[in-house]
């Protein structure tokens, strides 16, 4: 028996207690764990209340059994589902229960076993229920952090990334329909007539992509949110500005020199999107470091510098006019920008501003003690990460996604250089599209070179 039509089954519900627990079966003939399980079999997709009967047809459990037959289901299989008390346990003997109907159900029926991890959408997946990036909201909107994250996982799951990703697809399969074309009957020669609508189509295609990456990079966003690392020499606040974002005591906080040792992470939420903050070991110079714990740590902050998406310099407003720290603080300047990622942004920021202004008008200035400037400083992460507050239609997305509308933007930009040669670089412009068209694909996984002669069969008079 094929591998992918065995009957699976698994708890649904969160580990733990609670009024209701589910367990779910899903797979191509499991009338006989409905008929061990519930007694009798039951009426499609209505809920039916009933013992759950155990081998000796005791009862294990009372609660709501609904069978889904295949294909109204969220598989695309049969599919039975049993609502009952959520304790551990009753699931636990539920779930081995249906394993053992499956086995007794003899050769008709398929057996059942335990599902893997995201096996049920994986074969709603497989079974055209739902397309890979719809699956993939599935699993963002259950990990959702954030409303704003859950309301984007929602579009996304319903299809309208998807959709966006298909209109896309279809206008690079119109331009590859005419570039095919030509290629197929170039005796026909490419006068300025039929150079003209390939032009209009990239140029369609291409602002359509740029609309779409900006929308799939803000819900990228909103589900892997970003790195901030505060940096600094010892003293200048790191430990309290982390607190002071947080709204917690989660760092020591000393007037002491070298009071965080190690790193200290804590994520927040700024307008729904997640900052993940770092707070690190003060920064000195290799010389003066002090015991091997602080080297560590030191060496710690350095590497979560190297691993940032923003980098917050914090400076000392009332230590400015020291030269000894002055003279640091330029030093550690340079040294952020050279090994922190190479587009990623070091923001200066002058702290205990309460003491003192800082002589500098650029960067951010404010009190981790008083909350000055504190507001500001939350706009700057997230204007720096990208985010624009007024997009509402941000999709939920992956890396995998952003990456895949970058590499098809790359396509395109070339196959537009190649565009500018026509006819010549005919050939050339076709691959970019060929490529571009596969990249896009990737996203929703219904790339396969059938669909594209399909469509030229279908839409192109071929027999002339
Ligand atoms: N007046 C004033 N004092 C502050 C402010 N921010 C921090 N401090 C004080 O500065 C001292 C050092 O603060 P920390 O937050 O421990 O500094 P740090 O940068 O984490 O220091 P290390 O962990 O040693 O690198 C403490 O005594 C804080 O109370 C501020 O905005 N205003
Ligand atoms: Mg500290």
């Amino acid at each position: 028996m094929h591998e992918r039509s065995a009957a699976i089954a698994a708890i649904a519900t969160a580990p733990g207690r609670g009024a209701v627990g589910i367990v779910r079966v899903s797979g191509g003939e499991i009338s006989a764990v409905v008929q061990g399980l519930c007694g009798r079999q039951l009426k499609p997709r209505e809920a039916t209340y009933l013992a759950f009967l155990d081998a000796a047809s005791q009862p294990i459990d009372h609660g709501l059994a609904i069978y889904f037959p295949a294909p109204h289901s969220f598989t695309g299989e049969h599919v039975l589902e049993l609502q009952a008390h959520g304790g551990p346990v009753v699931l636990q003997l539920l779930l081995a229960r249906c394993l053992e109907a499956g086995a007794a159900g003899g050769s008709a029926a398929s057996p059942v076993r335990l599902a893997r991890p995201g096996e049920f959408t994986e074969r709603a997946y497989l079974n055209n229920k739902l397309d890979l990036a719809q699956a993939e909201a599935v699993a963002d909107l259950i990990d959702a952090s954030t409303e704003a994250a859950a309301r984007s996982a929602t579009r996304a799951m319903a299809g309208v990334f998807s959709a966006e990703v298909q209109l896309l697809r279809e206008r690079l399969i119109e331009v590859r329909m005419l570039v095919e074309a030509y290629l197929d009957f170039p005796e026909e020669g490419l006068g300025a007539l039929q150079r003209q609508p390939i032009v209009d189509r990239l140029a369609q295609a291409s602002s359509a992509l740029a609309t779409l990456r900006q929308r799939t990079q803000q819900g990228a966003l909103l589900r892997e949110g970003i790195k901030v690392v505060l940096a600094g020499q010892p003293n200048v606040g790191k430990s309290s500005l982390l607190n002071a974002l947080a709204g917690a005591e989660l760092a020591i906080v000393s007037p002491i020199a070298g009071t965080t040792r190690d790193k200290v992470a804590q994520s927040i939420q700024i307008e729904g999107v997640p900052v993940h903050v770092v707070d690190t070991a003060g920064l000195r110079p290799a010389h003066e470091s002090g015991d091997e714990i602080e080297k560590i740590g030191m060496a710690r902050a350095w590497g979560e510098v190297q691993s940032a998406d923003v980098v917050i310099f914090l400076r000392d407003a009332s230590r400015q006019q020291q030269p000894d720290y002055s003279a640091e603080d330029a030093r550690l300047e340079g040294e952020l920008a050279q090994k922190a990622g190479k587009s990623v942004p070091v923001l200066s920021v002058w702290n205990k501003t309460d003491l003192a202004e800082p002589a500098a008008i650029t960067g951010i200035h404010l009190s981790a003690k008083t909350g000055v400037g504190l507001a500001q400083l939350r706009q700057r992460l997230l204007h720096l990460a990208g985010w624009e507050a007024e997009r509402e239609d941000a999709f939920i997305a992956r890396s995998r996604h952003v990456q895949a509308l970058a590499l098809t933007q790359q396509h395109l930009q070339a196959a537009w250089v190649y565009g500018e040669g026509l006819p010549d670089a005919m050939e050339l412009l076709a691959e970019e599209l060929r490529l571009a068209h596969n990249a896009l694909g990737e996203i929703t996984g219904a790339f396969s070179a059938d669909e594209l002669l399909g469509v030229i069969f279908s839409r192109f008079c071929i027999g002339k």
